[in-house]
């Protein structure tokens, strides 16, 4: 008992005489025991610091009155004079910290951030005595729709690789060099193969006089411009 009794002077010491009671969270507009019996707001007409709050949420108040019953309401608006939704009510009869939960949903549908201020409103031996938290309701969002997929653009084909240009590049290469190649080699080959078959009926012609083989030669000599450009032809009009 005794030690029952120091506690009791020990929390009572350690507590304002006069605190009553006051909300720590959210944090209120003002705390002042002299005026705390002032409706609504315990002598503190102006709002205070605005806290954003979610609508479930908790209410949380520190009793220095060791019985008192007390009533958490709510008001809509900047700075409401009249608090019509009930939130919460409890009785204590010890001193403490206590942390009660409120659904702030009970106001009904409220836009997100909207301006409340939450209303303690406690009876005691000392009388009824007020005080008040001003919040903003933090309202959750609509499930936010998921993004229509708009139509990704496909991906672009990946430019041709090393390989893939080389062998365009081998196949140009193949494709135009082929051309000129055999006209050319049917120029120089025609005429070259044109020498010799020319050459050899004379050269293997019964050695006559020298003369004779001179004059052949010629006669040779003189038919090869048009014998080769005639093959030379030829081998053209072949490649085409
Ligand atoms: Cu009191």
């Amino acid at each position: 008992m005794l030690t029952t009794t120091a506690l009791a002077l020990l929390l009572a010491a350690a507590t304002p005489a006069a605190a009553h009671f006051t909300i720590s969270t959210p944090p209120n507009r003002g705390h002042d025991e002299l005026v705390q019996d002032q409706a609504p707001c315990g002598g503190f007409a102006a709002t205070g610091p605005r806290t954003a709050v979610d609508q479930q949420t908790s209410v949380v108040i520190r009793m220095a009155d060791r019985t008192s019953t007390c009533n958490v309401r709510l008001g809509l608006g900047d700075n409401p004079s009249s608090f019509p939704v009930q939130l919460a009510s409890q009785s204590f009869t010890a001193l403490g910290v206590y942390t009660i939960g409120v659904n702030l949903a009970a106001a009904g549908s409220v836009a997100n951030g909207a301006p409340a201020t939450i209303q303690v409103q406690c009876s005691s031996e000392h009388g009824t005595l007020y005080e008040c938290s001003d919040i903003s309701i933090r309202v959750p969002q609509q499930s936010p729709q998921p993004p229509s997929r708009s139509p990704t653009p496909s991906p672009q084909p990946p430019p041709p690789t090393s390989a893939a240009a080389s062998r365009t590049t081998q196949g140009a290469a193949t494709t135009s060099g082929t051309a000129p190649a055999p006209s050319g080699a049917a120029t120089t080959g025609a005429g070259a193969s044109t020498s010799p078959a020319l050459a050899s009926p004379s050269s293997d012609s019964t050695s006559p006089s020298p003369s004779a083989t001179a004059a052949a030669k010629n006669a040779a000599a003189a038919a090869v411009p048009p014998m080769a450009a005639a093959v030379a032809l030829g081998a053209l009009a072949l490649l085409a």
